[in-house]
């Protein structure tokens, strides 16, 4: 009896920590794998333990079903102590996994990390408006793109804010949503692995055209990259376009804002 419940307890963290390590597949961005890898982490734990407590369930109502009159359990230390540290190992295997991904910084990342930004790190300011996203590139003399190109392999800094209402900014396939609230600004990092074109929407009901606030993340080699900044450069600069942009920034947000801050 004590030998099979030492097993137990030894099959399950042995379970749980294969699980732990298990090598990561291969997804679009590096939020994108964190948030996956977490996720299958967290079914395989919890695969094991429903089927478990169904299957015991079952099998005590199917052997107990013609027992009239049922006599109430005695005291079962063991059993009480094997499953107390059972679920002990099971919360803390869970609490360490979310911690370590939730503190991550291409999940949450904080204003120390946008403070200290990676050297060759690409900076977007995304900006929401009924019902169209624009992109500023800070340092880059880019305003006003109606595209987000992003290179591959960088990290990249989404630093999102809004002119006019509360919007969000939503790219499902690499993982990223972040709320976009006139008058502040929230950054998201992320480092795309993978070249393509991906879906950006606007995951927060804004009005009639919600549901065509759409837009595309394109992800291109880092020569590529810089190419089509000095394209842009030339059609959207900061120095002819910036005096409209922060007028109507300034003069929107504060509509928008009063009802933000209440
Ligand atoms: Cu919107």
């Amino acid at each position: 009896m004590d030998s099979k419940r030492i097993a137990f307890v030894a099959a399950l963290g042995a379970t749980l920590l294969a699980v732990a390590v298990d090598p990561v597949a291969a997804y679009s961005s590096t939020t994108e794998s964190l948030i996956r890898t977490l996720n299958q982490q967290l079914l395989y734990a919890g695969i094991p333990i429903a089927v478990l407590v169904e299957g015991i369930l079952i099998y005590t109502v199917w052997k107990f079903r013609n027992n009239d009159e049922p006599l109430p359990t005695k005291e079962n230390r063991r059993l009480e102590i094997t499953w107390t540290v059972a679920t002990a190992i099971v919360l803390l295997f869970v609490g360490y996994a979310s911690y370590g991904v939730m503190a991550n910084q291409y999940i949450t990342t904080t204003p120390q990390d946008t403070m200290h930004k990676e050297a060759n790190a690409v900076n977007v300011e995304v900006v929401g408006q009924r019902y169209v996203w624009t992109y500023n590139y800070p340092g880059e003399n880019i305003q006003d793109s109606p595209e987000l190109v992003i290179p591959e392999g960088r990290p990249v800094y989404f630093n999102v804010t809004s002119v006019d209402w509360i919007h969000s900014f939503h790219v499902p396939e690499l993982g990223l949503k972040q709320d976009a609230i006139p008058n502040q600004h929230h950054t998201i990092k992320t480092k795309v692995t993978e070249k393509g074109t991906y879906q950006v929407y606007c995951a927060e009901y804004c009005g009639v055209g919600h549901s065509n606030m759409l837009s595309k993340v394109r992800v291109v080699s880092n020569e590529e990259y810089e190419q089509w900044l000095k394209q842009q450069q030339k059609k959207y600069p900061a120095d002819g376009g910036s005096n409209s942009t922060s007028n109507s920034t300034a003069g929107n947000s504060t509509s928008g804002g009063n009802s933000t801050s209440a």
